[in-house]
């Protein structure tokens, strides 16, 4: 029995009621396995009748600029619309947050289950709170799959060393563990990969939450990871990073599941995806996503966001100032004329204010009102887009995700802003591996775009006046 059979076995939960009705709940595995033949036949028939269809053009600007806008990847799990933001699945932040199982067990009541999302995104079904309930089960057995020789490894890196630079070493390290690997060096045939992609991905999804806490504990405290399994990953997960309160907890399953996806373009999915089509296994291709998260542009603008608010209230403090919409004017065009971004606004699509920050500001507005800290992130969100739009270079002045992350973890006494990607960095390996899974159940090749030198730009240019 192979182990993606004793995992489906596991799932296999069934009940009696009255004693005569048995009624079993459809696992992961099954509702995947029933998909994937539509799936390939869909992609296959798309690519056969179509496949020679002109989607879009680039020019030579794109080009040089970072390949914006060029159409050039397939992405399942999710997409974005520059006005609208992220849809999961089809299902915008605020329909998430109404249809999918909760900890409450009912849907609209508290912040979905990252595990809600997880099945969502693999499979674009809703689950039941029953079939969520397995796949926590189902994670928290598979969390004893992390090789012995990770947390010791965290335990020997020196602390100075930055938590995401950590976190890259503790999952390439536990890349011993792969499935995947093991079963392409057998000699595994291509149609059967997907399968030991998802345990690889599932495996890799229960894991992380221990290596990230590990690292959290030891930076910051005494080493010490205590684990609940009786409560959800996220509830689980807080516990571990050694937080114990349910209003934290429902923060964490909010942020876990908001930082999941953002199509497929975004320098730590795509990193991903480009790694994974080298038919690296899961584990090493996401500890690369997650190398790209790891720069100021991207995931670590959590961290720069409350490092700029850090050094705007040391500033007015020390000159007696208040900290008020004049001041943050003042302390923003410092920040731009000195040729500096300003962290948490800016995005390369979205155009308009990002419904992740709108949701963690809705948040924040339930649970802490007149916390500092949020009022002066509610002033910079009153004048920050005016600022933008006068200075006149981004594309869009709005705030991004980033913007409002840290200042809600803040205020339950997550200081440490060093660490908040590491948080990023566990809600995004379920977008990039989700995709991955569809990745190989449906045969996508290497990636493998075409470059050009500058001289053959100027010619090209030159003979097409
Ligand atoms: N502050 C100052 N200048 C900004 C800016 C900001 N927040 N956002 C963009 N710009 C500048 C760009 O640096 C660029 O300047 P140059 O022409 O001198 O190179 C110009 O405005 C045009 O850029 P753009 O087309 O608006 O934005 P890009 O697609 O090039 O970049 C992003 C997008 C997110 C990298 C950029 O907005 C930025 O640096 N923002 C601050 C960092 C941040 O919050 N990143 C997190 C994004 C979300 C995430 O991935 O986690």
């Amino acid at each position: 029995m192979n182990a993606l059979s004793t995992a489906t076995k596991f799932l296999t939960r069934r009940a009696t009621t009255s004693g005569t009705a048995i009624r079993s709940v459809t696992t992961l595995q099954e509702t995947l396995a029933s998909q994937l033949p539509a799936k390939q036949t869909q992609l296959a028939t798309l690519k056969k009748e179509h496949g020679s269809k002109v989607i879009g053009q680039v020019t030579i600007d794109q080009l040089i600029g970072g390949a914006r806008g060029v159409k050039c990847m397939l992405w399942e799990t999710s997409n974005l619309d520059p006005e609208e933001g992220i849809r999961f699945r089809g299902l915008t932040i605020p329909e998430c947050q109404q249809v999918l199982p909760t900890y409450s067990g009912k849907a609209g009541d508290g912040e979905p289950l990252l595990e809600s999302l997880i099945w969502l995104l693999l499979t674009s079904e809703v689950p039941t709170k029953e079939q969520v309930d397995t796949l926590t089960a189902e994670l928290h057995q598979r969390a004893s799959k992390l090789p012995s020789h990770v947390i010791p490894l965290i335990n020997s890196l020196p602390k100075d060393m930055h938590p995401m630079t950590q976190f890259s070493i503790g999952l390439n390290a536990a890349q011993t563990g792969s499935e995947f690997a093991k079963a392409y060096a057998n000699g595994v045939p291509k149609n059967e990969y997907h399968k030991y992609a998802l345990e690889d991905i599932l495996n890799v999804f229960a894991i992380i939450p221990e290596i990230a806490a590990q690292i959290y504990r030891n930076v910051y405290f005494d080493g010490v990871v205590t684990k609940d399994q009786s409560l959800d990953y996220s509830g689980n997960f807080c516990r571990m990073l050694g937080y114990d309160d349910p209003s934290f907890d429902e923060l964490m399953r909010l942020y876990l599941c908001i930082h999941t996806d953002h199509e497929g373009g975004n320098a730590s999915a795509h990193t991903t995806h480009l790694v994974g089509s080298t038919l690296s296994d899961p584990y090493l291709s996401y500890a690369a996503g997650l190398n790209a998260l790891a720069g100021p542009l991207h995931g670590l603008a959590n961290q720069e966001v409350l490092r700029w608010i850090q050094a705007l209230q040391a500033k007015f403090e020390a000159e007696g100032k208040e900290v008020n919409a004049e001041t943050i004017t003042e302390f923003a065009w410092e920040t731009l004329n000195a040729k500096k971004v300003i962290p948490g606004y800016g995005h390369a699509v979205l155009r308009k204010t990002d419904p992740r920050y709108s949701c963690q500001r809705e948040f924040g507005l339930k649970h802490m009102p007149d916390d500092p800290l949020f009022k002066i992130v509610e002033t910079i969100y009153s004048v920050m887009p005016g600022i933008l739009t006068e200075h006149g270079k981004v594309a869009n002045p709005y705030p991004n995700v980033d913007s409002h992350s840290g200042v809600l973890l803040w205020h339950y006494g997550f200081t440490q802003y060093q660490y908040y990607t590491v948080l990023f960095g566990v809600s995004r390996a379920v977008g990039g591996l989700c995709q991955l899974y569809w990745d190989r159940a449906l045969g996508l090749p290497l990636e493998r775009p075409k470059s050009h030198t500058p001289e053959w730009l100027e010619t090209f240019a030159k003979n097409n006046p």
